[in-house]
């Protein structure tokens, strides 16, 4: 008999009906296909957007389930206690569901079946089992949470990390050191390295008018869990490496517009090269030796009212090491890539194409929200800056080693 009512009027008995037995079978399929394709473990730390990345190659899986070093290896440890247990109380709790569903299910008798109201066993027993599970998981895991809330070791590199927006500021805090970087955090293999994501910056409040002290989280999947960086308070976390390598990290917390764009990673040296890269970013820029490059040092006065370049002769010598509102560029010429890790840069060795590079490199000083939106990097205009100045600009930027 066809029901005269729309479909959506219809009781649940006859719409179980309306669907044939074949399509809640394919459903089903569908619906477990979909659930185990959220199992891949193809997470090859490669960027997912189409903007120019870095090249994926030259990054270590980016992938929380695979520690590549004692502080994630703790961390992963709390998910292999908890993960299988979790997969025990899903079977249990979806296994007695459909049980349930298909062996109580309505086969048309006209009686209603027994009523049951409370069952004093039971109800102790499934108050019980999660609270026994809780507390069973709790115990490591509070362990974890003190262990790494420690004080820093006393030999631990201390970096203090500020998110900007859309990059992150790397400050090397220890004694005898005392230098910035972008995007790209150096640190030696083998030794603790201890992060105050420092939320404090006192800052100008002209600049955060234009930079709001926003949320970001920073997040090194192999190396660390992920930790929020709060502006106006402190908090501090610790990554280490085992090997030699570059670890991909990103900003985890939304942020505004180039959020995703807001990449960075984590190069970590044998111990000796590191001391000896540390000691390198000590030095000021020298002024360049050709005719271009020199007027390019010029030119670029007009840059270091946010971009801080130890050694240039019109930032005062006081500043050295100065943050600013944009990355330093001290050494500029040694980073691969830029605006916050997502275009390869001409000058590092891994570029793949150094003519298209160059190229973006160029539009990011003419127009840098078209490459990356919501930039807080001033566009300079053909009028503000002629093509000729620009080539010296860039010409300079190269020699920024
Ligand atoms: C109003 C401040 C401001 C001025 C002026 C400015 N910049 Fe920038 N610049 C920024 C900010 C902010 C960023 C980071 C943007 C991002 O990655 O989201 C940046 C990024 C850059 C980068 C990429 C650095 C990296 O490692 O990611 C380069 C190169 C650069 N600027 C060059 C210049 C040059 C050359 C000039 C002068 C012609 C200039 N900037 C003037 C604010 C400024
Ligand atoms: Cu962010």
């Amino acid at each position: 008999m066809r029901s005269p009512l729309p479909r959506s009027a219809r009781t649940g008995r006859e719409q179980a009906h309306a669907t044939p037995a074949r399509t809640r079978a394919f459903l089903a399929i569908a619906a477990v296909s979909a659930f185990l394709a959220g199992c891949s473990s193809d997470l090859d730390g490669s960027p997912t957007s189409n903007i120019p990345g870095p090249d994926p190659e030259r990054a270590l899986p980016a992938d929380a389930l695979n520690p590549l070093g004692p502080v994630a290896r703790q961390q992963d440890q709390l998910w292999d206690i908890a993960y299988p247990i979790a997969i025990g109380v899903f079977v249990l709790v979806f296994g007695g569901l459909a049980f349930i569903l298909l062996r109580f299910r309505d086969k048309g008798q006209d009686e209603l079946p027994k009523q049951t109201h409370g069952n004093t066993r039971l109800e102790i027993a499934w108050t019980l089992a999660p609270a026994v599970i809780l507390i069973f998981i709790a115990v490591p895991t509070v362990r974890t949470i003190f262990d790494l809330a420690d004080e820093p070791a006393a030999d631990a590199l201390m970096v203090d990390v500020v998110g900007k927006q859309y990059w992150w500021q790397f400050e090397y805090t220890n004694e005898g050191e005392g230098f910035y970087t972008a995007s790209e955090l150096h640190i030696p293999t083998g030794r603790e390295v201890f992060i105050t994501l420092d939320g404090t910056e006192p800052g100008d409040p002209q600049i955060y008018q234009t930079s709001p002290p926003v949320l970001h989280s920073f997040w090194v999947p192999s190396l660390a869990g992920k930790r929020d960086w709060v502006p106006g308070t402190t908090r501090t976390m610790r990554i280490q490496a085992d090997e030699p390598g570059v670890y991909p990290g990103n900003c985890a917390e939304f942020c505004g517009l180039s959020h995703a764009n807001m990449r960075f990673t984590v190069i970590a040296h044998e111990p000796d090269d590191y001391a000896a890269w540390a000691a390198d970013q000590q030095e000021p820029a020298q002024s360049p030796e050709g005719e271009l490059a020199q007027r390019g040092e010029e030119v670029f006065a007009t840059c270091l009212a946010c971009h801080a370049v130890d050694g240039h002769p019109a930032q005062a010598t006081d500043e050295s090491g100065i943050a600013r509102f944009g990355p330093s560029l001290t050494h500029f010429a040694q980073r691969e890539a830029f605006a916050g890790y997502i275009y390869d840069s001409p000058f590092g060795d891994s570029v793949e194409d150094e003519e298209e590079a160059m190229e973006n490199l160029r539009q990011w000083i003419r127009d840098p929200q078209s490459l990356k939106p919501g930039a807080q990097m001033i566009p300079y205009s053909e009028a503000d800056l002629p093509d000729e100045d620009l080539d010296a600009l860039l010409a300079y930027l190269g020699t920024l080693e």
